[in-house]
């Protein structure tokens, strides 16, 4: 397992994990709010793999370019408040992304290395041509919220801990600070690499990145985000798991 700072361990249900600002979480019980999983991506190549959303008709990397791969909306990535709880900072708001890999069994090959992690807006839904680092290429917004490898090279050790749809491995906490939020960022690209480290291997099935709320159902954000101003600040000492009860 990883030892470096650079070298992120979520390979253990409660695991925690910090890039600046940004939380990443690894288990299986991160989802015990809504139960909703709704990709925007799937990702799947033996070895090593890679891929972002979009609806470019296009395919460029690894994506399955089924209808679970797809353009996203920032208005339609749930906002999250901390709590002060799972590495979150108490009333500051996250943006947040799920992913559930699928690894095959064994010793080793339940374990994948997340090796990119890069977060741009747009203003169009339907870019290809992109380059890890740069962008698409062309006169487009280009702006880069988020970058796993932002001043030193890092990775992420991850595991297949949850199965079963609806479930995720992963759960990343971006501050919603780092986005901007008006229509030439509109649109959420969520580009990322896996399986470049020795013996984090990619095998098994597809890994899926995806949001908790279905897309298009824009009135929904704000509710969940009134229902979870309430639910933290209504019930100190309540439940442990304040962060994730939106949508109940
Ligand atoms: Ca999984
Ligand atoms: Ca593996
Ligand atoms: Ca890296
Ligand atoms: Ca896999």
């Amino acid at each position: 397992m990883p030892t470096n700072p650079n070298e992120i361990d979520l390979t253990k249900a409660g695991s925690i994990g910090f890039v600046d600002d940004a939380v990443f979480l690894g288990g299986a019980n991160t989802l015990s709010g809504t139960g909703l999983f709704n990709t925007f991506v799937q990702i799947q190549h033996t070895g090593i793999e890679q891929g972002y959303n979009t609806d470019a008709a296009t395919h460029q990397f690894d994506e399955k370019y089924s209808q679970f791969d797809h353009s996203l909306l920032l208005a339609n990535v749930p906002i999250v408040i901390g709590d002060g709880s799972n590495g979150t900072v108490e009333g500051v708001a996250y943006r947040q992304f799920i992913l559930d890999i699928n690894e095959a069994g064994g010793a080793i090959n339940p374990f994948l290395s997340l090796d990119k992690l890069q977060i741009w807006q747009e203003e169009s839904r339907s870019l290809s041509n992109f380059t890890a680092g740069s962008g698409f290429a062309g006169t487009h917004t280009n702006g880069l919220a988020f970058d796993l490898d932002a001043g030193i090279d890092r990775w992420i050790a991850v595991k297949d801990l949850a199965s079963g749809s609806g479930r995720s491995d992963v759960q990343v906490l971006i501050p919603d600070s780092y986005f901007i939020n008006d229509a030439a960022h509109r649109y959420v690209y969520l580009y990322s690499q896996f399986g470049v480290q020795s013996g984090f291997a990619a095998d098994g099935g597809f890994e899926e990145w995806g949001v908790t709320k279905a897309s298009g159902a824009l009135g929904t954000t704000a509710a969940l985000a009134v229902h979870k101003t309430a639910s933290v600040h209504g019930e100190p000492g309540g439940r442990g798991h304040h962060l994730f009860d939106q949508g109940r």
